[in-house]
């Protein structure tokens, strides 16, 4: 049987999610959202591009959450974006009950599926989204880290003339501001950025990943980012259905790990056919870890702000 992925949200993200997803052939794609007809529409679309650089996955779009029914993955996107001037948590509020309402009926309709959240402010809604489906940690995880070290990995590519494929970059922390992007281990062909650049353009560099969302929100002035937000989901869900074991960033719940307890961080996991199979714990200096432990301060003060009936 082929895989079931399912995207809430067929919004900017949420379709170029989906519209990955089927392109790299990872199972059929369900497309959800609240808007009649919307998912619908795009779904039909991406179903007649399919024939052209042909690609074999049977896209649907629909408002009823009965056909996202046995999902394998439910990539979570709905939700408020960013406009000028909003920080991610500004999102709060809002986006807290529509994941709430979304991930309580697709983790039911599919209660095997492993859930990759996308929405807006990323750490606090991972959780949110395990708390309501009851998912054991190894199955709810967010999407925030592959962008942060894509948006880093480009900038350095950019800076060296180099291609994009000789970048690593590493980014740990939450995805806000307050994100931690490691020179020490970002490399260009194996070798330490640190080798490569003088400290001025690094700082340059790890600024600019760290405002990377707002640099694009504040160019579109109408919502935010989604081609590599949108392909960054979709390398979750590769690694998952394809059981590869694979390394990267992702928020993952963290129980002791990095001295951190009852909180979803950007660290680097393992992603196989059963989640999140273990979080990688690397060495950090004293000043890592301190950046690290703000970054988790600010996600621990959303936490405070979820309502009662979520605590
Ligand atoms: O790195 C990351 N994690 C992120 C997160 C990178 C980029 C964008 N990120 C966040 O994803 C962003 O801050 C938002 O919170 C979400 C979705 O962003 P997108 O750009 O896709 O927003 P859109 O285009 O406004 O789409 C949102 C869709 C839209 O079609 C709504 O109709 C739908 O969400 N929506 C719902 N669908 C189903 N059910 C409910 N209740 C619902 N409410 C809104």
């Amino acid at each position: 049987m082929r895989n079931k992925i399912t995207v809430i949200g067929a919004g900017h993200v949420g379709e170029t999610a989906a519209w990955n997803c089927a392109r790299l052939e990872l199972g059929d794609v369900v497309l959800i959202d609240i808007v009649e007809g919307m998912p619908q529409g795009k779904a039909l679309d991406m179903f007649e591009a399919s024939p052209i650089f042909p690609f074999d996955a049977k896209i649907t779009g629909t408002n009823d959450y009965a056909d996202t029914a046995g999902s394998d993955i439910i990539i979570m996107t709905a939700g408020l974006p960013r406009k000028p001037g909003m920080s991610r948590d500004d999102l709060l509020a809002k986006n807290i009950q529509i994941v709430k309402e979304c991930i309580g009926r697709a983790s039911k309709a599919s209660p095997d599926a492993i859930i990759i959240v996308v929405t807006n402010p990323l750490d606090a809604m991972v959780e949110v989204a395990r708390r309501v489906s009851g998912f054991p940690k190894e199955r709810v995880m967010g999407m925030a880290g592959i962008l942060d070290s894509a948006r880093m990995r480009a900038f350095i590519a950019m800076e060296l003339g180099v291609s994009v494929e000789n970048t690593h970059a590493f980014v740990l922390g939450g995805h806000g501001d307050s994100m931690v992007p490691l020179a020490r281990y970002s490399t260009v062909a194996g070798i330490p950025i640190t080798h490569l650049l003088p400290q001025d353009r690094i700082d340059a560099i790890i600024e600019r990943t760290r405002k990377g969302g707002g640099e694009i929100v504040s160019l579109l002035k109408t919502g935010s980012a989604y081609y590599a937000p949108g392909l960054a989901a979709a390398q979750m869900a590769d690694a998952i259905l394809g059981d590869k074991h694979k390394i990267l960033p992702c928020a993952a719940y963290l129980e002791g790990e990095y001295g951190l307890d009852g909180i979803y961080m950007g660290v680097p996991v393992q992603l196989g056919r059963k989640g999140i199979e273990k979080v990688i714990e690397i060495e950090l200096t004293d000043d890592e870890k301190a950046a690290l432990y703000r970054s988790a301060d600010a996600v621990k003060s959303l936490f405070e702000k979820f309502p009662a009936d979520l605590k």
